[in-house]
Formats: structure tokens, C-alpha cells, sequence
């Protein structure tokens, strides 16, 4: 049974209590590995580790800080089988996604970081020729990166690379339902000679560890993604510590589709942008509007194609293309929100079960893509996030009518518009309340672009200079000449 290690001072360690908790391969519903069950103690381990690394990696050369940064990627790199196969065992994706996706995105967090860091700069104001500012920016110290389950790895460094990139130490938390990839990556940074205590890694559950890095008063920032719920609770904490928070939470994303669009191009986008990692991703559009005049052939044509093409199996076979929910208590959240749905009058045109496989993967937690007509825009179906293989279709009329029901959600984190109008594109991304826009395209990413939501989708912004902006505290030095 593989047992994961806390990575605390540099070193691999069993959590003070050596209490684990048993964490399962959703594929078969089986325990597969333990995961540390840490508690205050180790957080304040972690805590002096990073503490103590301080002054030297906030004062090692950006160039050196990225020469290890990149050490680590290119380590990642080398090892994306292992990663990928691990991702998939902790997660349930299917293991295409986990080489393609996943491990190479993390492998990119890392890279783009450890060079934005040898081109991060601030400004110099002059006053006339009496005196000049200039803006130092300088790491804040010991910080707190938490992360959830849906992307493991690809959400864990995109916290951590920009933290030690802007020379910061870090405190961090990977969700407790998918450990393993954060365990590999604690090796890989052991051989890469990431200095001691510059990363430390404390595995354990929310409740007791994560709310142990936000409680903590020498922790003085925390990015954390999550759901809306634990955002609040995090903020409620740390808030009246004033620490710098980055909130990434929820979505209810619109996929807003006019009668003009392209219709193969947004059809093959669309069963993506519902389905992809079983409609765990928080960008994934889970409302799709459709304007009226197409949206008989759009059913027919996404339900056809949502049976034929969409697979659901075992996630390490090549073929699959959906594969197991994360948890038992997660596959149970999304078949009580199929249930709700048909409660509130809606009508499953495909899917709506879970699926039971054979063999060694019967016990496993699989549900089949299901899409669902006839409802209110303003049901619970359509305003709280499901956040699994699940979507809703509801024809418009005008522009104002799905703005209205676009924007009628908490959540404001994206959405997706395809229409080859370009007026009309640009008024709807105007008007659209979310921090992230797609015009026929989905998940298409930059990571220079400033990443997160408004409303209950969360506080601040990830990716590029705005991540290590969130991670150094600027000081305005102002002289007389
Ligand atoms: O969240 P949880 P989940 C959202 C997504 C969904 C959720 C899925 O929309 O709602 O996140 O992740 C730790 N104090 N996004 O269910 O429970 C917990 O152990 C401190 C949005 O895991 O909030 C885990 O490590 N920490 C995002 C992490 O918080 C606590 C992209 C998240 O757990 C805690 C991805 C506490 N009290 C998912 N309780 C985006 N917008 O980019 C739990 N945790």
C-alpha cells in the first residue's frame, strides 16, 4: 500500500500523529494508498521550516530561483508517465487527459513562472527634476497555497510556481481526495535541490490542516481554490488577520450559442466544455443557451453525439472518454442534482445514471453524460453548480432574454459565446458579468491573462504579473533630489 509523506524542511516525513487516512482509486472504489492525516502540529513544522528558508531564498537571484524552478519542470517533464498514470489512479480522469493535459500544464506553471520572474519589474515616477519614486516589490514571506481535487497537479502549481518564483516560502495543502501527484512532485523537488523548507507540503484534511495554514498568524497570504462555501469560511478567518487572500471558487458557466455560429466547429467545442474531466472544471459550460431558430437540430445533433462519442470506462483505456467521479460522496452530490432536476420538471434527454462496469472497476464511481431540457433558467438545477457530467439546454430569443439568464446567477467565473458576428461578440463579453470570456473557442489559455471570477466565483485574479503582483507587496521609496 503506498503511503504518502508530508515534504516538510526538505525532507519526506510521516505526519506527528502517524494517523493516515485511506485514500481510493475512483475507478474501482478501492483503497489504494494512505494519505497523511496531519494536523496544527505539522502545519507549524512546515510553518518554521519555511520560516527559517526565508532569508536566504528571498535573497537567492531571481536567476538562480529559476534556474531550480526550471529544474523541476524539466524533472516533471521526464517523468510524465509516472505523474499521468498517478493523476489518473488519485482522480479518475482518463489517463489521455492526465499526459495531455494535466501533467504538461503543470509542467508549463512551473516554466512560465520560473521565467516571468527574470522579467518581473516595478516603475519609477519622477516629479519634474525635485524628486523620484520608485515601487520596490519585494516577497511577502511565509504563505499558504490550497488546492482541490478536480486538477490536481495543474491547480497545486499554478499557486506554488508564482509563490517561490517571487522568492516567497510556502505552506501548501493539496486536496486529501488526490494527494499522490503533490507526493511525486515533494521527490522531484528533493532532486532538484529546491533548498529545505522553501516548499513544504502538509497532506491532510480541510478541516484541521487547511484551516491550520489560514488561521496561522505567521502565514500572511493564501490562494486557495475551492468551492464558494470553503471560500467563505477561509475569508471569515483570515480576514480579520489581514492577510492577502486569492479566492479561486465555483462556476455556473453560460455556453451562450447563436443561430450564426459555426455550428460543427461549436458543436465538437461544446461536448468538450461540457464533458471534459467529467465536467469537473469549474470553466465548464454547464447552461447551454441556444437561440431559437437552431435549437431543434442542436439537441438532436449534441444528444446523438454525446451518446456515440462519449465513452464512459475505465479511465486508464485509451477509448475512454469520461471517465470516474472523484469520490463516492461527490457521485452521489450529481445524482442528487439529476433527481432535483427531474423534480423541477426537467426532462433527461441522455444519461441521468450512473453506469456500472465489470470486473475489477464494478465498485467504481462512473456516471453517464447527461443533458437535461425544460427548465426554469431560474430552477436550483440551473443557479447552483453540479460540478460533474451535467448540462442544461434552454432556447433564447433576443439578447436581452439570455443576458437576463446569463448573468442570474452568484457565480461569475466564464462563459462562452459563439457567434460570427463580431458586434454582436463584443456587446455580449460587455455585458456578460465573469472574469473570463471565449468567443467560439473554449479553454483556450494564455497564462499571462488574469484567471478567476467575479460575484461568489471569487476574489482576485491568478496568471502572469498579476499572480507574483499578489505574491510581493509593493513599497513606493520616494527621494528629494
Ligand atoms: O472544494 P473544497 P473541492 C471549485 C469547484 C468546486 C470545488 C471543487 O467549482 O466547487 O472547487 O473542489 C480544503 N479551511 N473550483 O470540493 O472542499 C480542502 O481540503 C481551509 C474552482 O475540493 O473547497 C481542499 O484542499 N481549507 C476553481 C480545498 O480546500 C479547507 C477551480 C478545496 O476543497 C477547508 C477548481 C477549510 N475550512 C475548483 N475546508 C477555479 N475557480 O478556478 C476544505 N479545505
Amino acid at each position: 500500500m503506498l503511503t504518502i509523506k508530508n515534504y516538510i524542511n526538505g525532507a519526506l516525513v510521516e505526519p506527528i500523529s502517524k494517523k493516515y487516512i485511506d485514500n481510493y482509486n475512483p475507478s474501482t472504489g478501492k483503497v489504494f494508498s494512505l494519505c497523511p492525516d496531519s494536523d496544527e502540529q505539522d502545519v507549524e513544522m512546515a510553518y518554521q521550516a519555511a520560516n527559517a528558508a526565508f532569508e536566504q531564498w528571498s535573497n537567492t537571484s531571481a536567476e538562480k530561483r529559476s534556474k531550480i524552478m526550471l529544474r523541476i519542470s524539466s524533472l516533471i517533464e521526464k517523468n510524465i508517465e509516472k505523474f499521468a498514470e498517478a493523476e489518473t489512479m488519485d482522480q479518475g480522469k482518463p489517463l489521455w487527459l492526465s499526459r495531455n493535459g494535466e501533467i504538461p500544464r503543470a509542467v508549463s506553471n512551473i516554466h512560465f513562472f520560473g521565467t516571468a520572474i527574470e522579467h518581473f519589474a516595478s516603475e519609477a515616477h519622477p516629479m519634474g527634476n525635485h524628486a523620484v519614486n520608485y515601487t520596490l516589490r519585494t516577497p511577502i514571506g511565509v504563505v499558504g497555497c490550497i488546492s482541490p481535487w478536480n486538477l490536481p497537479l495543474y491547480l497545486f502549481t499554478w499557486k506554488i510556481a508564482p509563490a517561490i518564483a517571487s522568492g516567497n516560502c510556502v505552506v501548501a495543502k493539496p486536496s486529501e481526495i488526490t494527494p499522490y501527484t503533490a507526493y511525486l512532485l515533494s521527490e522531484i523537488c528533493i532532486e532538484a535541490g529546491l533548498p529545505a523548507g522553501v516548499l513544504n507540503i502538509v497532506h491532510g484534511l480541510g478541516a484541521k490542516v487547511g484551516s491550520a495554514i489560514t488561521s496561522h498568524v505567521g502565514i500572511k497570504a493564501i490562494s486557495f481554490t475551492g468551492g464558494t462555501k470553503t471560500g467563505a469560511e477561509i475569508a471569515r478567518v483570515a480576514a480579520p488577520m489581514f492577510k492577502k487572500l486569492s479566492l479561486e471558487l465555483g462556476g455556473k458557466n453560460p455556453n451562450i450559442i447563436f443561430a450564426d455560429c459555426d455550428f460543427e466547429k461549436m458543436l465538437t467545442e461544446t461536448l468538450r466544455s461540457s464533458f471534459l474531466n467529467q465536467g469537473e472544471i469549474c470553466l465548464c459550460g454547464s447552461r447551454i443557451f441556444i437561440e431559437r431558430p437552431i435549437y431543434e437540430k442542436f439537441k438532436k445533433a449534441f444528444v446523438e453525439k454525446v451518446k456515440v462519442e462519449l465513452v464512459v470506462g475505465n479511465p486508464m483505456q485509451a477509448d475512454t472518454k469520461v471517465g470516474s467521479i472523484v469520490s463516492k460522496m461527490h457521485f452521489e452530490k450529481i445524482l442528487s442534482y439529476i433527481e432535483l432536476a427531474k423534480q423541477e420538471g426537467g426532462s433527461v434527454l441522455c444519461g441521468g445514471n450512473a453506469v456500472k462496469l465489470q470486473g475489477e472497476f464494478a465498485e467504481g464511481w462512473y456516471i453517464a453524460p447527461t443533458v437535461i431540457e425544460g427548465l426554469q433558467y431560474n430552477c436550483r438545477t440551473n443557479q447552483e453548480e453540479i460540478f460533474g457530467p451535467v448540462v442544461t439546454i434552454t432556447p433564447f430569443d433576443t439578447e436581452e432574454e439570455v443576458l437576463h439568464m446569463a448573468n442570474s446567477t452568484e457565480y461569475g467565473l466564464a462563459c462562452t459565446i459563439w457567434t460570427e458576428n463580431l458586434t454582436r461578440a463584443h456587446r455580449m463579453s460587455f455585458a456578460i458579468r465573469a472574469g473570463i470570456v471565449w468567443i467560439n473557442c473554449w479553454l483556450l489559455r494564455d497564462l499571462r491573462t488574469p484567471f478567476g471570477g467575479v460575484k461568489n466565483s471569487g476574489v482576485g485574479r491568478e496568471g502572469g504579473w498579476e499572480a507574483l503582483r499578489f505574491f510581493t507587496e509593493p513599497k513606493n521609496v520616494c527621494i528629494k533630489i
